[in-house]
């Protein structure tokens, strides 16, 4: 039996039902959850679990959206689960997951990619070990229950604002347009389906996206 450290990250935490779809899915496949927690991340535990990145350009930036809203922290088991959560999740980038991959289905863009999953035995159990000493993830025989509540809770509303998201980020970068209108309508569409969330939550996610958005636009 294998372990995985999976986390729904903040845009498709506080997106209920994307979320639940993601969440769905993977029990769907037979992952069992041994542990389950809707939680902030901190600055050090975020530090910790992107280590391996700290000299990339992008680090700074992954840590702001990492930290930015709630997250949804799992372990989950099963024979082969490591692999299987991967090849579920999809190409890291969301323009390059297959359109039926989960990144494909519910990611926004680029990194802004709906989960991360332990890529190897080692990295799953230093992963699991790191978020339960720094992020208080505990194993328990009501995880799996909890997790299938939540899905049970937001699954069935059907609120998913991919596209529409998807499209202001593409359309924002290819027109330059990095006005406050954008910012604006990013918050509006993160918090439609964010029961529970709180709006400094929102704001924080929306303005990493918006960062996304403006550091293309400087590339170009
Ligand atoms: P993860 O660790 O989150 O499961 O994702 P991964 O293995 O598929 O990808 P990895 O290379 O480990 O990158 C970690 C996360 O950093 C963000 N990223 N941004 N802007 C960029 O060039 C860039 N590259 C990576 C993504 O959120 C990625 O999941
Ligand atoms: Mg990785």
């Amino acid at each position: 039996m294998e372990r995985s450290l999976v986390v729904i990250k903040p845009d498709g935490a506080i997106r209920r039902t994307v979320g639940a779809l993601v969440l769905k899915d993977l029990m769907g496949r037979g992952y069992h959850v041994k542990a389950f927690k809707e939680m902030k991340v901190s600055e050090s535990l975020a530090k910790l679990h992107y280590d391996i990145h700290k000299e990339k350009p992008f680090f700074p930036w992954l840590l702001q959206f990492i930290t930015s809203a709630r997250v949804l922290a799992m372990i989950l088991e099963a024979d082969d689960v490591i692999q299987g959560v991967r090849d579920a999740l999809g190409a890291t980038f969301v323009q390059k997951a297959a359109p039926g991959s989960l990144r494909g289905k519910y990611g926004i863009w680029a990194g802004v990619n709906i989960a991360h999953a332990s890529d190897a035995p080692e990295t799953a159990t230093t992963e699991t070990v790191l978020w339960t000493k720094e992020g208080g993830l505990v194993e328990s025989d009501d995880a799996e229950n909890i997790a299938k509540d939540y899905v049970e809770r937001y699954a069935p509303r059907n609120l998913d604002f991919t596209k529409e998201i998807r499209a202001l980020v593409e359309s924002s970068i290819d027109v330059n347009d990095t006005s406050s209108a954008v910012l604006e309508s990013l918050e509006d569409l993160f918090g439609r389906d964010s029961e529970g969330v709180d709006e400094s939550e929102i704001k924080a996610l929306s303005l990493a996206v918006f960062d996304f958005i403006k550091e293309e636009v400087e590339k170009k």
